[in-house]
């Protein structure tokens, strides 16, 4: 029987000759991809050494580096089960990830060892590791004296790979539990379907904690045996000047919107460039046209999830396997994906016709299992002939492109990071002195999106914004914090007495553009 470990299979994929170079590090380093296979293998070495069971949990929040890729195919190819987690969250933050996951191996930047590895002590953490971005720290140390060769685990498509938290903290938060089946079948569809081919190099500038950096791009890099350029941190300068010796890129708009700002972004640094790709927050419709302008190249926009992977696309080209998709429309997310069935439904459930607005749902092979110890959480999100809620909103038109329009759920995006306002709520109502408070998205140039609160006092006390501001940064992720808070009277509330978010972001909406 076939393995459908993901390493095995994009093992495969690696090119005939190991000692080409898998990825060009912006430190100058050169990584061969035997050094891709000798260190995850020592790493995972290390990992079954500990003789902890399959499916163990490896909680991971250290900076972007090729080790920490390196660390993540490790525990892939180990059997376990990777945790990645943004390097912005703060200790209240951290705690409710590893009270929750439970993780055996908890592995943290040197910076932070300390408050780290008593959270993870406390939780039943059975080792705590440290892992720069310099090289440094005690998992390479460790690591250094295992094999380098590794006889990578035997999984089944149903097999948990990874585990994905899709908000912040108190409690809210939900683990997305997705399995090796979830993600090769994805890897492996987009690889046909954005036409990847030999001699493709991938600029890699995203983080590498979320669906897009971690899964999307390294995926399809490696299941076509394709060289990386890898920036540990976005430089819109330095994305431009990799162009030259690339062929695809991958970014949240907000990367796009900062390249188009620098004056270097033209069609002769843009020209070796088979494909930019575009998703995980609303492109705009102008940033679509001035990129065409500016590089001579239409963005293909895709629309995924932690829960999904990728959902939808633009086409690459014409196929004639796919009739009708030959065009990217900006404003539009594209067609569901060769295996994904997609549907719009009415709040009663019923399934919408064509250019009707409704709740987008989704089942496919790569479409999670559930959520991590949260079976009634599971079962209200899935419908009872098994699509998944989506939770936006959107229609799909007569040529059969979707568009998203809205989200059901309370979230804002900013910069590619979702924000639950409900979170950031909790964090000002409990502040002394504040009555209540509601969190807003509004339109921003940078971010796209970013949060203002709106508090109300309670009788008789003075807030001051710079202090509700000041004690939120002392506790969440730096993007969760509100770009301004607004001290008003009363909140908007309509005859059932819930708060009229709609109203108040109508009243916000010109705050930053
Ligand atoms: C940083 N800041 C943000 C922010 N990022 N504020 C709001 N939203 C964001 N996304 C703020 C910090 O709080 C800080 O504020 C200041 O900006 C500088 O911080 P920084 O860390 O130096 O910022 P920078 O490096 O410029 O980061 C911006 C960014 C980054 C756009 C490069 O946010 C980013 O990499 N975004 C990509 C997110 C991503 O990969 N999403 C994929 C999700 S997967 P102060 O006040 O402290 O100075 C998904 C599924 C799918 O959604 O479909 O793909
Ligand atoms: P996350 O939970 O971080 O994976 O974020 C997933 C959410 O990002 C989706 O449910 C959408 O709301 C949003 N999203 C992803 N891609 C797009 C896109 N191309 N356009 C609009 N929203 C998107």
């Amino acid at each position: 029987m076939s393995n459908a470990n993901i390493y095995a299979n994009l093992r495969e994929q690696f090119p005939a000759d190991l000692d080409s170079i898998a990825v060009e590090a912006d430190n100058g380093l050169h990584y061969s991809w035997r050094d891709i296979e000798r260190g995850s293998a020592m790493m995972a070495n290390l990992l079954q050494s500990l003789k902890i069971p399959a499916g163990s949990r490896v909680a991971v929040q250290v900076e972007k580096s090729v080790e920490a890729m390196m660390l993540y195919l490790a525990t892939l190819r180990a059997g376990m089960v990777f945790l990645p987690l943004n390097t912005a969250y703060q200790s209240a933050e951290i705690e409710y990830f590893i009270t929750n996951a439970e993780p055996a191996v908890v592995v943290c930047s040197s910076k932070n060892f300390g408050w780290v590895s008593k959270i993870a002590f406390t939780c039943g953490a059975q080792s705590v590791f440290s892992l720069n971005d310099d090289r440094t720290g005690s998992l390479l140390e460790r690591a250094v004296h295992c094999s380098d060769i590794h006889s990578c685990s035997r999984n089944k498509d149903a097999d948990l790979a990874a585990i994905l938290y899709t908000s912040g903290t108190t409690g809210r938060s939900k683990g997305a539990m997705l399995s090796h089946g979830n993600m090769l079948s994805n890897a492996a569809m987009l690889k046909d379907y954005w036409g990847w081919k030999q001699g493709d190099v991938l600029i890699h500038a995203l983080p590498i904690f979320h669906v897009h950096g971690l899964f999307v791009a390294i995926h399809a890099a490696l299941i076509n045996g394709s060289k990386m350029i890898w920036l540990n941190k976005f430089d819109p300068k330095a994305v431009i000047a990799a162009m030259q010796k690339a062929t695809v890129f991958m970014g949240v708009p907000t990367l796009y919107t900062r390249m188009l700002s620098e004056s270097s972004l033209t069609p002769e640094a843009a020209k070796n460039m088979r494909l930019f790709i575009a998703g995980s927050a609303p492109l705009l419709k102008e940033t679509h046209e001035e990129w065409k302008q500016r590089t001579g190249h239409k963005i293909l926009e895709r629309y995924g999830m932690s829960e999904t992977v990728m959902l939808t696309s633009n086409p690459y080209a014409a196929d004639s396997r796919y009739q009708g998709q030959s065009e990217r429309r900006a404003g539009t997310v594209g067609f569901p994906l060769p295996g994904v069935s997609l549907r719009i439904a009415g709040d009663d459930g019923k399934v919408l016709p064509v250019e009707e607005i409704g709740g987008i749902q989704v089942k496919g092979p790569n479409v999670f299992a559930g959520y991590w110890r949260m079976p009634e959480k599971t079962a209200e999100e899935f419908t009872s002939d098994g699509y998944f809620k989506t939770g936006d909103v959107g229609k799909q038109d007569a040529r059969g492109y979707v568009h998203i329009v809205g989200r059901s759920k309370d979230l804002i995006i900013s910069g590619g990071y979702n924000v639950y306002p409900a979170e950031i709520e909790g964090y000002i109502n409990e502040m002394t002195g504040v009555a209540e408070s509601a969190l807003i998205g509004v339109p921003h140039p940078d971010f796209g999106e970013v949060g203002i609160a709106i508090v109300i006092a309670k009788p008789g006390a003075a807030l001051k914004p710079e202090a509700i501001l000041a004690a939120l940064k002392s506790k969440l992720a730096n993007f969760k914090i509100p770009k301004r808070v607004e001290i008003v009277a009363e909140l908007p509330r309509n005859t059932m007495g819930k708060v009229q978010k709609n109203l108040l972001r109508e009243q916000y909406k010109v705050s930053f553009v």
